[in-house]
């Protein structure tokens, strides 16, 4: 069974967040999801979530193409995680290029195109212009 990891914040769930762990369940047999946590994204990525951890994790779950959600909690974990579930391919999307490239050593690591015309932060840009009118 060829395993394939990713990792994110997957806040507000959208097209472009489907798209790639679409793409990156199709270049294996199984995806494994490291979420991060609302502490790590708080801590580390000064990023507030809309939805909880669990809220987050449940969306994900509930995707066909996403078999197993662990807690992103660190960005040292990856290549403790690639070893520990045998991961064969380490995927993220192009606004990461070359930052994971010392997962080479461990696994392939590929970077998808992102879907350039959505984000979380342009979602909320825009409902809070709808709100104010
Ligand atoms: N993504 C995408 N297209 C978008 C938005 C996001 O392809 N329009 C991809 C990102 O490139 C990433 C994944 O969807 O691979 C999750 O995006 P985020 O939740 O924004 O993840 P990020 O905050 O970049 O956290 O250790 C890695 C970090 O946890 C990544």
């Amino acid at each position: 069974m060829r395993k394939v990891i990713t990792y994110g914040t997957y806040d507000l769930l959208h097209y472009g967040h489907v798209k790639l762990l679409q793409r990156a369940r199709a270049l294996g047999d199984y995806l494994i999801v490291g979420l991060s946590t609302d502490e790590f994204n708080w801590n580390e990525k000064h990023k507030k979530c809309y939805f909880s951890y669990e809220e987050r994790k449940s969306l994900l779950e509930a995707l066909r193409y996403v078999d197993l959600v662990i807690p992103e909690q660190s960005w040292d974990q990856k290549i403790s995680d690639v070893k520990e579930f045998r991961a064969d391919v380490f995927v993220m999307g192009d606004d990461w290029e070359g930052k994971f490239d010392f997962l080479k050593d461990y696994c392939e690591v590929v970077y998808l195109p992102r879907t350039p015309e959505i984000s979380t932060t342009q979602i909320k840009k825009d409902l809070g212009e709808k709100k104010n009118g």
